[in-house]
């Protein structure tokens, strides 16, 4: 615990000291008992008076650091309510399994890992025993618990679902072989094996920030009247190394502050990281706690087993707790490992009174202490603490449970540094790990090859308890159920508005966007399933207007009174606010768009939702939380507002977007559009409603929608006819040019967004002032066109014939094609392997600047000139033009 600095200034000194006096008399018998009875009995009777001053409702800070202690002692521990024989000897095949299965594996060279389940087997297991409601649970209304399991103990809980019938040894035996269609993945994947997994957690610190946003997600569900989630508890199984992912803490003060007593963290504190020790000179554990507390969560301290109980006994000096507290944990790692000479050595003799109180032990107390005894070993312990945590009302809880890594598994894994990657153990190992947890196993079983999965039967006691204890909690967990709901087909009158056109008006397409959104949220049925997500950045959009009607999500409603209260567009937040306005936290934002897209099945309660955020702000800053979306099923909308490289004015290089669609294109799931007009957007978001939540439930997918929109306000034409099939692949002509003469030359120009406006501008330049004859293309997905063109040549790979649509929408289509946008070239280039003619292409390649549109656009070369000086290069190679008239165009525009 930090030192104050004698005369450091305090807040208390500029307000009147009623009897200074008596303060000082305070003062002085503090001193006084410093004096005679030392630091550590001082600081005892002034926690002691602060904690009870708290109790009797003094408004007192709590600290932010306690001893290096548990916090429920042991003769505070509720009754265990289990059978810990029956429960001890489930845990043991788990532990046992787990490790089989790995072994059996790394002969393929497939990897996977052993040491972290071995440590948390007893966290899982008490959760799995007594706490985690399944998906049959009536009183959570079949939600059941969210369960955030650490990624890399997959093969603890894979044998756990091998205990209770669900997984055969086959499958164990195809762990990390998913090719054949049948294997079991790696970690949680969702998209992988969709009826276990529900929540994808491997790249670390992602499970922690969705785990809160999720909680949050669920109270908002009831606030808003769609959902009572209150029997649903959200339980995050974490690493201590993992901790250190800025995401893992990002928003441990949102669930302080909005008390989200419907989520515990358990952080499995083994000291270890892949490394070493996750803070070798200092102690994890308590720099966790502080930063816990300081967000306001309640912090369960689980570290010591019984066995430590009589140690603390003894210290009656409080030297005990002292060297607890300064011994640094790749420390107190190494004494796991030493013989008791060396802990007595270094441990008890760095104090006399600690040497004395080592002295009143036995070296089997002491190796038992320092090599085995753990509060995240004893089942007891790791109950009292779940209790603890379910029953505490007005803020979530962390549990910060201390093990050893490897722990069972003998003396070559257990707080090995290397013990994170250990792939299997010898027949040797086996030998020792099924001694120490009794397994009735013979000697027979392991002298083979392959060392043998156990299972007591399906008819055993064991099996049947573990099967009651579930029937009683609501089935099996983890589990994932989807249970379909169609969503009525929303009214054509938007769609309508929008294929309209927008007469001589201006309108940008994030506008038309906007529009949209709040008319389908007036929809009977399906309105009030739409969760607008924003990081306050509504008012750039536009989207002040919802403000109002919809209202903002707070849990406290509106407790102030707002300052512009009297204005029509007010800042309105309500406990049953719809808009879920996050504050500059994009990472919070995806997390709330994954907890909204995933609904459908964490819940059985489809959300529309749509995240609109600045277009650079999102996939490459947030791009892994995104594929974690898109592992865990979600569906939804994401609207990169603000797009293109050149039409948001003045913002610079850090604002300039000229590449999300080529980011999200690498996401498989996200299918990506850049719309030129209103009308697309309409025919976009429609097929998208119809793809994700349409009436035809069993049709579902499991994708979700990337649109750019651009704030360039633009006449919006109508819709032509018969566009929306080629809109929705991707490509379609949408002006065709007229020519002159029969022979004149031609040019098929594509362009997507609001590059579309730029090549109709070159269309019109090339034929009145050059004689060329330009087609206009609008392509409002390069790479829904590639991924069609992908499946028509795996197609091909199968003996078909298949032709990509892009290759026959430009079937016959005269001249070189030239494609425009406002991205890097390698956006539209997705294509260009299946286009039959002369490809090119413009872009905005490089780092944005800050400028006007058209002072931008001329410097990276994509204006309406630029095109035109382009396509009459590239028609003067294949010698339709002359080179001089290149030259000429170029010197007019200024271009030379
Ligand atoms: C973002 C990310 N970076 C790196 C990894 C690789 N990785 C997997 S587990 C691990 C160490 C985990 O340590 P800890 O969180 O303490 O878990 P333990 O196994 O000790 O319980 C690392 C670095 C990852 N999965 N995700
Ligand atoms: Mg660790």
């Amino acid at each position: 615990m930090a030192r104050a600095t004698p005369h450091a200034p305090s807040e208390l000194d500029q307000l009147p000291d009623r009897d200074p006096q008596e303060t000082a008399e305070w003062r002085e018998s503090l001193g006084a008992v410093t004096a005679h009875a030392g630091e550590e009995r001082a600081a005892y009777l002034m926690r002691r008076t602060l904690e009870h001053g708290r109790n009797t409702g003094l408004a007192l800070p709590g600290l932010l650091e306690t001893d290096y202690l548990n916090t429920i002692p042991t003769a505070a521990e509720p009754q265990f309510p289990g059978d810990e024989a029956m429960e001890s000897r489930i845990t043991a095949w788990n532990r046992w399994n787990a490790a089989a299965m790995v072994t059996r594996g790394s002969r393929l060279g497939l990897g996977g890992h052993i040491a972290t389940f071995a440590s948390a087997a007893w966290l899982y297991e008490i959760g799995f025993q007594h706490f985690f409601r399944g998906k049959d649970d009536q009183a959570s209304g079949g939600s059941g618990d969210q369960l955030f399991i650490q990624g890399h103990a997959s093969p603890g809980i894979y044998a756990r679902a091998f205990l209770d019938g669900r997984l055969t040894e086959g499958h164990l035996d195809r762990f990390r072989q998913e090719a054949g269609g049948d294997g079991l993945p790696s970690y949680p994947h969702p998209r992988r094996l969709p009826w276990l997994w529900e929540f994808p957690t491997v790249s670390m610190g992602i499970g922690p920030i969705s785990a809160i946003y999720q909680a949050r997600f669920n109270r908002y569900l009831t606030g808003r009247g769609i959902k009572d989630t209150s029997g649903s508890h959200v339980w995050a199984f974490l690493g201590d190394g993992e901790m250190d992912e800025p995401e893992s803490t990002a928003a441990l003060a949102l669930a302080g502050r909005e008390q989200l007593d419907n989520l515990t963290f358990v952080i499995n504190c083994n000291l270890q990281r892949l490394d070493g020790p996750v803070r070798p000179n200092f102690k994890i554990v308590q720099e966790l706690e502080a930063q816990f507390r300081a967000a306001g969560w309640h912090v369960i301290k689980s570290l010591w087993g019984t066995a430590w109980d009589d140690l603390f006994r003894l210290d009656t000096s409080g030297a005990l707790v002292r060297r607890l507290r300064e011994v640094p944990d790749a420390q107190f790692q190494t004494y796991a490992t030493r013989e008791v000479g060396y802990i007595r050595e270094h441990f008890f003799g760095a104090d006399p009174e600690l040497a004395q109180l080592g002295r009143q032990l036995s070296d089997a107390q002491i190796t038992e202490c320092f090599h085995r005894s753990r509060g995240g070993h004893e089942p007891r312990k790791v109950y009292a603490a779940y209790r603890a945590a379910v029953e505490h009302r007005g803020a979530p809880t962390v549990i910060l449970a201390q093990t050893v890594k490897g722990w069972t598994l003998g003396e070559g894994f257990e707080s090995r540094n290397a013990n994170h990657q250990m792939k299997k153990l010898d027949n040797e190992q086996f030998r020792t790990m099924r001694d120490l947890l009794e397994l009735p196993i013979p000697d027979s079983a392991l002298a083979g090859e392959l060392v043998p999965y156990v299972h007591p039967g399906p008819d055993s006691p064991e099996v049947r308890y573990l099967r009651e204890r579930r029937a009683e909690l609501g089935g099996p967990a983890p589990a994932r159920k989807v249970r379909p709901v169609a969503l009525p087909e929303p009214s054509a009158k938007p769609f309508d508005a929008l294929a309209k056109g927008s007469g001589s008006q201006e309108i940008a397409t994030t506008m038309a966007f906007v529009r949209l959104v709040k008319d389908l949220m007036r929809e009977k049925e399906s309105g009030r399933r739409w969760v607008p997500i924003v990081p306050d950045e509504a008012r750039t959009f536009g989207m002040e207007s919802l403000f109002p009607s919809a209202g903002m999500y707070s849990p406290l409603g509106q407790t102030y009174d707002p300052v512009d209260r009297d204005q029509l567009l007010y800042y309105k937040e309500a406990e049953n606010g719809q808009i879920l306005n996050e504050g500059i936290t994009e990472a919070g934002s995806v997390a709330d768009f994954t907890a909204a897209a995933t609904s459908y099945a964490t819940h059985g309660e489809p959300m529309i939702p749509f995240y609109i955020f600045y277009s650079m702000f999102g996939w490459q800053r947030t791009g892994d939380q995104l594929w974690a979306f898109a592992d865990q099923l979600g569906r939804g909308f994401m609207i990169g507002a603000t797009a293109g490289r050149t039409t948001m004015t003045g913002e610079g290089l850090q604002h300039a977007d000229g590449h999300s669609p080529l980011l999200a294109s690498t996401n498989t799931a996200a299918l990506t559009y850049d719309p030129a007009f209103a009308y697309e957007v309409g025919v976009i978001v429609r097929d998208g409603l119809r793809r994700m939540y349409g009436p035809d439930a069993d049709q579902h997918e499991d994708v979700f929608y990337y649109l750019t929109v651009y704030n360039e306000p633009k006449v919006q034409p109508p819709m032509p006819e018969g566009v929306e099939e080629g809109i929705l692949r991707g490509l379609y002509r949408f002006r065709t040019g007229e020519a002159p003469a029969a022979d004149s030359p031609r040019i098929q120009l594509l362009a997507s967004g609001t590059a579309v406006h730029w090549i109709l501008d070159a269309q019109r330049m090339l034929a009145e002032e050059w004689g060329v004859t330009a087609d206009v293309w609008s392509a409002p997905s390069w790479s829904e066109l590639r991924r069609e063109a992908l499946a028509c040549d795996e197609a091909q790979l199968r003996g078909e014939d298949r032709v990509p649509y892009v290759t026959r929408a430009l079937e016959g289509a005269p001249g070189p094609v030239l494609a425009v946008s406002d991205w890097m070239r390698a956006v539209p280039d997705q294509i260009s392997q299946w286009v039959e003619q002369d490809w090119s292409s413009l872009g905005t390649d490089g780092f944005g600047l800050s400028d006007t549109r058209e002072a931008a656009r001329r410097h990276f070369g994509v204006d309406a000139e630029s095109v035109v000086v382009a396509a009459l290069s590239r028609l003067a190679r294949r010698g339709e033009v002359k080179r001089e008239t290149v030259r000429e165009a170029a010197q007019r525009y200024g271009l030379a």
